[in-house]
């Protein structure tokens, strides 16, 4: 026990499918055999995790009888105190699902889609599940000419807007988040970026009820700044969940242990999730490495929560400096939140004559010292 070890109070919580995930991949079977939710549910009540969080499918890892799984799921959360603060539906493994789920070609797919969300909606509800995560990977293509973009967003916005309706008559309370993803498994995916999604969310009926749950390593793949479109999510009032976890930049999605991909990107994520006014749970949507057993598999899980933990001291112990909070106000970072215009005033009052365009041309910002501190706080000199 040390400053790093994760509680209950720190709301971590991770996927059934992350622990569980066997290590399969495109080019290799399996490299680790199949993990009971019982187990995971356990394991990760004893590292000190807030919850668990689930796809339909992913409570039939070891047993196929759905009600079977589900009481024994249930009796592990009682025996933990472990709770389910997020569901979801995978609507990408089976092979009906190859052309999508919401956004299929094919009329009956989407149906059949509909009926497989609804039903799990229930569960999730029963768990007392606060936040429902719709996460498009197969809705997309791989060429131009075979889906109507068009026409696929006009279904994916029926669909999300009758499970919305759904949500509402049946009185539970729970909110939709939809996590974006610019390619893998398909070509290309719908709703790729936070930016894309957040345009899209204004067009359903009840856009109250939607929101994001923007992961690391998608905004990461397509070269994007993650910090910036959190911090968008934020000011939009939409970032209702977050899947953490690393990346190294444009390539396939690596899903590494939170921190083990762009460290200095985490170390100002967490700044943002802990100062910024984020009060969801903190969740990791990450892979065991194929490499690793069993047993490293907890070694792995406990490791997201501790570099968590050890980076959000890390944030505090930066915003606490009084040599920061001076390089801070020298590159006017605080000046920023102060409106343009004074109270009153109207366009008419920009005097061109006060106003030294050269002077101010010619000042430095310091912006080089600001993040040389912030990398020392990281770096564990200061
Ligand atoms: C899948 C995907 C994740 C999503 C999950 C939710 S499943 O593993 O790679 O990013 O968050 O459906
Ligand atoms: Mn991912
Ligand atoms: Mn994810």
């Amino acid at each position: 026990m040390d400053a790093y070890t994760p509680a209950p109070e720190d709301r971590f919580t991770f996927g059934l499918w992350t622990v569980g995930w066997p290590a399969s991949d495109p080019f290799g079977s399996a490299t680790r055999p199949p993990l009971d939710p019982v187990e995971s549910v356990h394991r990760l009540a004893e590292l000190g995790a807030y919850g668990v969080t689930f796809h339909d499918d992913d409570l039939l890892a070891t047993e196929p009888d759905r009600d079977i799984a589900i009481r024994r799921f249930k009796d592990a959360l009682a025996a933990t105190g472990l709770k389910v603060p997020m569901a979801t539906t995978n609507l990408f493994t089976h092979p009906v699902f190859k052309d999508g789920g919401l956004t299929s070609n094919d009329r009956d797919i989407r149906r059949h889609a509909l009926r497989k969300v609804r039903r799990n909606i229930d569960l999730a509800a029963e768990l007392g599940a606060s936040t429902y995560v719709i996460w498009g990977g197969r809705e997309g293509a791989e060429s131009d000419a075979a889906k109507d973009v068009h026409a696929a967003l006009s279904r994916y916005k029926e669909g999300l807007d009758l499970l919305a309706e759904y949500v509402v008559s049946q009185g539970y309370g729970l909110r939709f988040a939809l996590e974006p993803k610019p390619n893998e498994p398909r070509g290309d995916i719908l709703l790729p970026t936070i930016g894309h999604a957040l345009a899209f969310i204004g067009e359903l009926a009840r856009p109250e009820l939607f929101g994001v749950n923007p992961e690391v390593g998608h905004e990461q793949m397509a070269g994007l700044n993650f910090v910036h479109g959190v911090a968008q999510a934020l000011w939009q009032g939409k970032l209702f969940h977050i899947d953490l976890n690393g990346q190294h930049g444009p390539k396939y999605d690596q899903d590494l242990i939170f921190g083990h991909g762009d460290l200095s990107s985490a170390f100002f994520l967490v700044d943002l999730l802990e100062h910024g006014g984020y009060d969801g749970p903190r969740h990791f949507d990450y892979k065991p490495l194929r490499t690793e057993d069993t047993g490293d598999v907890w070694v792995s899980a406990a490791a997201n929560m501790r570099t968590y933990l050890i980076l959000k001291e890390k944030a505090k112990a930066f915003r606490a400096d009084p040599e920061v909070t001076e390089a801070l106000a020298a590159s006017r970072v605080p000046e920023l939140a102060t409106p343009t215009l004074s109270p009153g005033e109207t366009l008419d009052d920009l005097a061109e004559d006060e106003f030294d365009e050269t002077a101010a041309g010619h000042r430095g910002y310091h912006f080089t010292r600001l993040n040389q501190l912030a990398l020392e706080h990281l770096l564990g000199t200061r």
